[in-house]
């Protein structure tokens, strides 16, 4: 719509070349993260070449690894916190590292429940090797990010990272039900989006100041960042599938609505136009369905009530991560939230 705040195109990410003070996030953790994914493979020891083909799949370096770079830049922010100024644990290397097979185990599975044929402009394992190796192969990954987590040895770490994977099932659970009462059903939308998007970035964020840092507030204040920042990322996420051309996601447009989800934009506009009130709760599986929703939200500001919402999550992420020294680690994880909000892609 016509007063809808401008979603910059940011190539990896040019935003900050104005500012010379500021070092983008991106290259700041870039040094951390070479190698990522190759250490990555390497976890994924499997002598049987199909499945370690479907394996490697997603790392290929065309993810954004936006979750391990947040992860470095949180733990050299809380290392540099911990009068450790300097150092990154080989261990919060690996939460890194752990983080982004977490995340692509779930989507490897996602794309199978979703039966979605493309991701990153490249076909699904599932869609290539059918659904039944795509489970396996999620599986597997899970099964060397365990490992790899049980190498770090501490039990609080492996604890909090077996939560996420609680978490991504039951959100995506919550996912597949719907509510009838609007109260309920935003709170369920909230619920759902920490379970499948925050609570991966939150945990992650919470093992690596573990690892440097026995102060439980120091652990609080690195879950809340995260918490914060993984919600505006998804409330971003369903904005753009409504606004971002079906090329540039790598998927197709409008793919919630086709499955039948009501996400934020959605939610916001049943406000104004009551009338879609029936869709949601039919799912938008009725003909025509998925284009008169679309209409819907495009004539209300719900797009820009999610905008809304989103920086308000970053306002808090902001307020949480500013209670750590400063560092140059700790405005990188600032100037992030601009880059969460402003993303295209
Ligand atoms: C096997 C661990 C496991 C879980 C099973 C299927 C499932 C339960 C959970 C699904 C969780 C899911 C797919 C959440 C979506 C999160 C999200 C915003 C994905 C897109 O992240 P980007 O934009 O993707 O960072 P790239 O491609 O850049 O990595």
């Amino acid at each position: 719509t016509a007063n809808l705040p401008p979603i910059y195109s940011i190539s990896k990410m040019a935003l900050f070349q104005h500012d010379t003070k500021l070092k983008d996030p991106f290259s700041l953790a870039q040094k951390d993260l070479q190698n990522l994914y190759e250490d990555i493979k390497k976890q994924l020891l499997v002598s049987k070449a199909e499945l370690k083909a479907l394996c490697d799949y997603y790392f290929d370096g065309k993810g954004k690894a936006f979750r391990p770079m947040i992860v470095i830049l949180m733990a050299r922010a809380c290392n540099v916190h911990s009068n450790k100024e300097g150092v990154l644990l080989p261990a919060q290397r690996s939460i890194a590292m752990i983080s982004e097979m977490i995340h692509t185990a779930s989507l490897v599975h996602d794309d199978v429940i979703d039966d979605s044929d493309t991701r990153r402009g490249k076909n699904t394992i599932n869609q290539v090797w059918g659904e039944r190796k795509a489970i396996l192969a999620g599986d597997f990954i899970l099964s060397a990010a365990s490992m790899a987590l049980a190498r770090i040895g501490n039990t609080t770490v492996v604890s909090v990272l077996s939560q996420v994977i609680e978490d991504l099932v039951r959100g995506e659970f919550m996912q597949l039900g719907s509510k009838e009462n609007e109260n309920e059903r935003f709170k369920h939308y909230l619920e759902k989006t920490f379970k499948k998007t925050a609570s991966l970035i939150a945990n992650s964020c919470k093992a690596v100041s573990i690892l440097v840092n026995s102060d439980p507030e120091v652990h609080e204040i690195a879950y809340q960042y995260g918490r914060n920042v993984g919600i505006a990322f998804q409330l971003v996420d369903d904005i753009l599938d409504f606004t971002s051309s079906a090329k540039r996601l790598g998927k197709p447009s409008a793919a919630d609505l086709r499955l039948g989800l009501a996400t934020g934009p959605v939610l916001f506009a049943c406000q104004q136009f009551p009338e879609l009130h029936a869709m949601i709760m039919r799912r938008f599986s009725s003909d025509g369905d998925v284009d008169r929703a679309w209409q819907y939200v495009l004539k209300s500001d719900g797009v820009e009530q999610t905008n809304y919402l989103a920086q308000h999550y970053c306002q808090e992420a902001i307020h949480q991560i500013s209670r750590l020294r400063p560092s140059t680690e700790r405005d990188a994880l600032i100037q992030l939230t601009e880059l969460v909000l402003r993303r295209d892609k």
